[in-house]
């Protein structure tokens, strides 16, 4: 396990990836949470993911031919605001002239500026000033472009329960789409068997299109064609602490199912 600062937040909070690799270069998953300051289980899952990697000896071959690279959380200085002030606070917090905080979900260089995101510096949707204005955003792009053998990217957010593929800005599909509902439905189908939740899979836009966010640019700017936000569970953005456990076990056998394609798909081939 390695950490790696990819950058700092506008309000100068350090971004870490953690990265957990048996060596050398593999076909890599890449996960990320917290973009969304208020969906706590977001990152919470992320935590628990790195725990189930690092901590249960028998989940050591789920790194063995797979890197892991973890980003637990994009927005800290949302997620503290959230935690100290507005407990539903759900942008960033860089000051506009009016009214603080981007979407970084809507601030992503693919298709930026279109459906579902706004041009109001007040809205909760801000796309903010350009594509990749955020620091957060503009962190990750970086790191992403010096990584070439991401395969897979999960954006983790809450509480839709589902499994949103690419694209989100409008109600298109992708060259793949076939193999992006596959490989979400084995997460599906895995989590309702052994959980009895039922986890939709459905494309960003049929959700709601909006342009700008981070599945979209992970598929279209950054070539990795295994895309996904993860919606995870939960009534609400708030969660009771009985519940957690759940919500964060079900997302891990999701993920276990994702590994699993990742590896049958690559074996240790970068492509
Ligand atoms: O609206 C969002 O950013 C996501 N839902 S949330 O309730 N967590 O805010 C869904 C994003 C789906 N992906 C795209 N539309 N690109
Ligand atoms: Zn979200």
């Amino acid at each position: 396990m390695t950490l790696e600062e990819i950058g700092q937040t506008y309000e100068g909070r350090k971004l870490y990836v953690v990265k957990i690799s048996s060596g050398g270069t593999k076909p890599a998953i890449f996960i990320d949470a917290g973009i969304h300051a208020r969906e706590w289980i977001a990152p919470a899952t992320a935590l628990y993911i790195i725990h189930q990697l690092l901590e249960v000896p028998s989940n050591k071959r789920l790194f063995e031919n797979v890197d892991w690279y973890i980003l637990p959380v994009v927005n800290p200085d949302g997620y503290e605001y959230s935690h100290k002030t507005e407990r539903l606070w759900r942008k960033n917090r860089e000051p506009g002239m009016e009214c603080y905080g981007t979407d970084g979900n809507r601030n992503y260089g693919f298709e930026w500026g279109g459906k579902g995101s706004s041009s109001d510096e007040c809205s909760e949707i801000y796309r903010g000033t350009h594509a990749f204005s955020a620091a957060e955003t503009a962190a990750i792009r970086d790191f992403v472009l010096g990584i070439p053998n991401i395969k897979l990217y999960l954006s983790l957010h809450s509480y839709a329960q589902s499994f949103l593929y690419p694209w989100g800005y409008d109600t298109e599909y992708p060259e793949n789409y076939e193999e992006l509902r596959v490989v979400a439905e084995l997460a599906q189908k895995a989590i309702h068997e052994e959980y009895g939740t039922y986890y939709e899979v459905s494309s960003g836009a049929e959700l709601y299109p909006a342009a700008g966010g981070s599945d979209d640019w992970f598929y279209g700017g950054a070539n990795v064609k295994l895309s996904y936000t993860f919606e995870l569970g939960g009534d609400f953005f708030i969660v009771d602490e009985s519940e957690i456990e759940d919500l964060v076990g079900e997302a891990w056998v999701g993920i276990k199912a994702f590994q699993g394609y990742v590896e049958r798909k690559f074996g240790s081939r970068l492509n």
